[in-house]
């Protein structure tokens, strides 16, 4: 149990310190040969497809996925027969219903004021062609789609091409590929990791070059996106998924304990427990060991982990001081069980999406409650925010002014450029001022 300053340094961080697990390094020791680092291994799957195309992006599918897909597209037909189980589609268009009427009440909208001055504005456009990357390695994130591609649709982007990691039969989950339909989604394409994110930076002959790259991905899909940016467009860079339980002595232990189990069941999660009572802290550690025994194989695998190696558990002196560390550690999600959770609203400066109450789990919101679940982690929710419309619309700025406007603030302009040294900007300007009479 972390208190004060240990508590402190314990949740500090930042991006460049992605934790890189070890079984990540020895699974790329095995697969090169030798000891690179994961940005190494990215920037070589990034050149290789960019010189290469689609058959790069085959080999290090079949390298790094254990299958070689001879068409990367999913083909019309397959998208068509793809079924699921009846409660699962109405599962799908509750998400998408959910999500769109979500992003619906998001003003982003331009304005056009024609004043006295002239015009002055602002033009919110749709991005030309994005694409939305499908994490799909241990869990076919069919929600992470809808929550990813709704967004960019309500902005008005009306081209959105899909990658997600092929099945080692090659295939693509049939949910993901109902959920695509149901969005009137048809470009799907079977690739994942870093050969995916260079193949929609570069183009390669199948899977087209995009203006924009959304949604979250394994260390080596962040690490890609980073690199590509500038090439192309990145919304964000959300990897491992975390999330910090605010909890006071009015908590549920059970409830605590499920909340932090659910995030910690996803590969390289963090799990973090902020409370102010060291008898709670005790509670939830046993129920967490009792629930964690419950849970079936492999999730019960892959939440001991995140539980064994990334898990904090602080002692906070306040409720101040436990909103005070989370802002520090800038969640992706922040879930506030407290007796009085709304009063802390005020207090939460750095997070992805903040949950309030015991009705508001973060696993709910995950799939229907509405916000994307794509939310910044490793710290980076201190300059990032969730997916949203804008990440998919852009600003024109439009300059429209009168002779009127030009003469009163025209010599301002041609001053500040002489200041600059920069003589034709002012001549340009004084052009078309009236002459000095004298
Ligand atoms: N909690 C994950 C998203 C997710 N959970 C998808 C279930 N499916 C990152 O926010
Ligand atoms: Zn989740």
């Amino acid at each position: 149990v972390l208190e004060g300053p240990d508590a402190r340094r314990a949740l500090t961080r930042t991006f460049n310190d992605l934790p890189v697990p070890d079984a990540v390094l020895s699974r790329i020791e095995a697969t090169f040969g030798e000891a690179l680092s994961p940005t190494q291994v990215a920037e070589r799957i990034l050149a290789d497809v960019r010189e290469r195309g689609d058959d790069a992006v085959r080999d290090w599918t079949e390298r790094l996925d254990g299958t070689r897909p001879d068409a990367l597209a999913v083909s019309a037909d397959e998208l068509a027969a793809a079924h699921v189980p009846t409660d699962l589609h109405a599962a799908i268009r509750t998400a998408i219903t959910r999500v769109r009427a979500f992003y619906g009440q998001q003003p982003a909208h331009g304005f056009l004021n024609h004043g006295p001055d002239g015009a002055l504005g602002q033009l919110v456009r749709p991005l030309g062609r994005v694409g939305v990357y499908v994490p799909g390695g241990l869990a076919p994130l069919i929600s992470t789609l809808i929550h990813t591609a709704v967004p960019a649709q309500v902005a008005g982007v009306t081209d959105i091409v899909i990658t997600t990691p092929p099945a080692r039969d090659g295939s693509v989950h049939p949910a993901i590929l109902v959920a695509a339909r149901e969005l009137g989604l048809t470009q799907v394409f079977r690739a994942g990791g870093a050969q995916a994110i260079a193949a929609l930076a570069y183009g390669t002959a199948s899977i087209p070059a995009v203006d924009k790259i959304a949604g979250p991905g394994n260390l080596f899909v962040v690490i890609a996106k980073r690199l590509v940016y500038g090439q192309t467009g990145i919304e964000s860079l959300p990897g491992p998924t975390e999330t910090l339980v605010v909890a006071d002595d009015s908590a549920d232990p059970r409830h605590v304990a499920a909340d932090l189990l659910a995030q910690a069941e996803h590969n390289g999660a963090e799990p973090v427990l902020v409370s102010t009572s060291r008898e709670l802290l005790l509670r939830v550690q046993a129920e967490l060991n009792g629930q964690l025994e419950a849970l079936p194989e492999p999730n019960r695998g892959w939440a001991r982990d995140s539980v064994s190696a990334r898990m904090k558990v602080v002692l906070a002196a306040t409720l101040d001081e436990a909103l005070e560390l989370s802002n520090l550690y800038a969640p992706e999600h922040l879930c506030l069980l407290t007796r009085d959770p709304w009063s802390l609203l005020g207090q939460v400066q750095r997070a992805g999406g903040v949950f309030i109450g015991e009705y508001s789990m973060e696993a709910l919101g995950d799939y229907v409650a509405g916000p994307s679940h794509v939310m910044p982690t490793g710290g980076t929710a201190r300059f990032m925010s969730p997916v949203n419309v804008r990440d998919f619309q852009n600003i024109i700025s439009v300059v429209g002014l009168n002779e009127g406007t030009l003469r009163r603030i025209g010599p301002a302009g041609a001053t500040l450029a002489r200041a600059e040294g920069l003589e034709a900007h002012a001549r340009a300007i004084e052009s078309r001022l009236p002459r000095d009479p004298s």
